[in-house]
């Protein structure tokens, strides 16, 4: 990183913000927020944007831009709605999805938060097409979400980020499998800090880890609690690539946090939740699609080699 950029200058944000908003939908929505992102095969973007209804209860639908910033498709109904009658943990609504391209399998797979009566759940599903899926169900129950896999095998076998809720704490968590299936050998990954930190309440994974040639990239988001509600805002770590439980490096400050208005007016306001990312290969830009007030969608921008050039300094 060039030394003269702070932390707080590392993300840009689109000037254009918010890029989806619950009048932009194709039939009736309260809000529009927290989507996962992937680039496709022909350099679409596509967003699974988490909509809420005015019953509350939450679905995901696709919407597609060739430039990741305008003229985005939106499907003209539900993408993937909750299903509780084959999936009864998804009663009060399906949330917040990470999407991972595998390669070795051919799948995007979508890791997502089932509401359910008895707390949140962390269920799977795959797709190749994002019209077809196919639901694995629960893969972690509750209180658990904030999950993403890794897009390759690690020593032989899967591994997955997830965010189980128990004792009052809410620290970030790593377990693995042969099959995406049976996740088993957790292991505490990251830790919520204490007292005035900004991430002392509860953190979590924010859009799946990132690979660079200095470790796995993963942005967290991290809840500091006060008298006026919680604040959500995103830092960074940095994860050994053959051992992710190895923490190269947790930066100290927050990266990206609620200033805009948009952030900090809506249904929940000074949050921002980041569930996916894209990355540009030729120009390093990396690109994080937010929920902004659990309202609307924006996107910021940074260079990726910055953010690793910030956290190895
Ligand atoms: C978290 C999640 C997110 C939400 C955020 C702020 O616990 O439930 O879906 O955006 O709270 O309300």
């Amino acid at each position: 990183m060039p030394p003269e950029l702070g932390p707080q200058e590392l993300f840009t944000r689109y000037p254009g913000n918010p890029i989806l908003s619950s009048a932009d939908w194709p039939y009736p929505a309260h809000t529009v927020f927290n989507p996962g992102a992937t680039l496709l095969p022909d350099g679409q973007t596509l967003l699974l944007v988490r909509v809420e209804d005015r019953r509350g209860i939450s679905h995901l639908t696709a919407a597609r831009s060739m430039d990741g910033f305008t003229q985005w498709q939106i499907d003209p109904a539900p993408t993937l709605a909750p299903d509780p009658q084959r999936h009864p943990h998804e009663t009060w609504g399906v949330e917040d999805p990470r999407i991972v391209r595998v390669k070795e399998i051919d799948r995007y797979v979508i890791t997502y938060t089932a509401s359910s009566q008895v707390g949140p759940c962390v269920a799977m599903a795959m797709t190749r097409d994002f019209v077809r899926f196919e639901r694995r169900g629960i893969v972690l129950p509750p209180e658990n979400k904030d999950a993403a896999i890794f897009p390759r095998r690690i020593g032989g076998r899967w591994a997955m980020i997830h965010r189980p809720h128990a004792a009052g704490r809410g620290d970030m968590w790593i377990c693995y499998s042969d099959d995406m299936v049976h996740w088993g050998d957790h292991a505490p990954l990251l830790a919520a800090r204490s007292g005035a930190w900004w991430d002392s309440c509860k953190i979590g994974l924010s859009p799946p880890p990132i690979r660079t040639d200095h470790g796995w990239l993963v942005l967290y988001h991290g809840v500091r609690m006060t008298c006026a509600g919680c604040l959500y805002r995103m830092g960074a770590a940095l994860l050994d690539l053959d051992d992710p439980t190895k923490i190269i490096r947790r930066g100290d400050e927050w990266l990206f946090g609620p200033e805009a208005e948009y952030e900090r007016f809506g249904d929940v306001g000074y949050v921002v939740f980041p569930c996916g990312a894209t990355c540009d290969e030729t120009t390093g830009e990396l690109r994080i699609y937010y929920g902004a007030a659990d309202t609307c969608v924006a996107v910021a921008t940074a260079r990726l080699a910055d953010i690793v050039a910030y956290l190895t300094a």
